[in-house]
């Protein structure tokens, strides 16, 4: 039986509900500054999200939804100049502190710490964004709390591809049936288990439909003492909320360990 070694986690939409009130506003934001009139609605943003990364979202925008725009001779510099500013009005809105943690996190993290496990990130975002939400809704020294960030344009495919966790094993010189990996979307999953890493799910607002066949557990958040979760779907589970004990029970139980 091997221990459980190490956690993995995703950020948008895991560790905080960054999409609608965050990403979203910024990329408005940057349209508005390069004086574009696109405007991204929280409906339309859900379809959008149906692809990871911010630059390659701004393109499947203007082939799917805005075709009538006409396209500067270089867009691919000209998409890596909006989003640059999107970057900046995001990390703007998460210095003044508008997006907090999810419901569990900060607990959950602090207990593995404390227990010894190693932690991890595996994201599409950029490595400026997951920073700004380490230091400002976590703590400001939670980046060294993290062995690993992998982050954006580190490795050549996004989620779905399994690159990102690939990157996160290799970096850690661990093997997936060590990790447990945490995720809230579709494609994340895809990703995580992708690189053959179990993996728990907590939904949210934009994700709560979506597939996530193969997953450990499916959670509504990940519950604190006074709040539990819901197990939306997974074994039948004594606890109310993740706690490292219930974290080794599952690895324990799962079939790839
Ligand atoms: C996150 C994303 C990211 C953010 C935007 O997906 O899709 O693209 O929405 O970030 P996941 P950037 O949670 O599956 O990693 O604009 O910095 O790319
Ligand atoms: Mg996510």
């Amino acid at each position: 039986m091997v221990d459980l070694k190490a956690l993995i986690f995703d950020v948008d939409g895991t560790l905080a509900d960054t999409e609608k009130d965050g990403h979203r506003v910024a990329f408005n934001l940057a349209f508005g500054k390069a004086g574009l009139d696109w405007d991204w609605s929280v409906e339309l943003y859900g379809e959008l999200l149906k692809v990871t990364g911010g630059k390659e979202r701004i393109r499947y925008y203007l082939d799917e939804f805005n075709q009538a725009f006409k396209r500067p001779s270089n867009l691919d510099a000209y998409i890596a100049e909006l989003h640059k500013s999107k970057t900046a009005f995001y990390t703007q809105l998460l210095s003044e502190g508008s997006i907090p943690l999810r419901e569990g996190v900060m607990r959950l993290i602090k207990e593995a710490r404390k227990a010894g496990l190693r932690l991890a990130i595996a994201t599409t975002t950029t490595p400026a964004n997951v920073s700004a939400l380490l230091q400002h809704a976590m703590d400001e020294d939670a980046e060294n709390w993290f062995e690993v960030i992998a982050a954006g344009d580190i490795v050549p495919a996004k989620k779905p591809a399994n690159d990102i966790y690939c990157y996160t094993l290799k970096q850690m010189g661990l093997e997936a049936g060590e990790c447990l990996a945490f995720e809230d979307s579709h494609n994340g999953i895809l990703s995580s288990l992708g690189a053959d890493l179990e993996t728990i799910i907590t939904i949210n607002e934009y994700t709560h439909d979506h597939d996530f066949s193969g997953a450990m557990l499916v959670l509504d958040h990940m519950g604190e003492p006074d709040h539990a979760f819901e197990v939306l779907s997974g074994p039948a589970i004594d606890d109310s909320f993740l706690n490292v004990e219930l974290l080794k029970k599952l690895h324990q139980s799962s079939n790839r360990s």
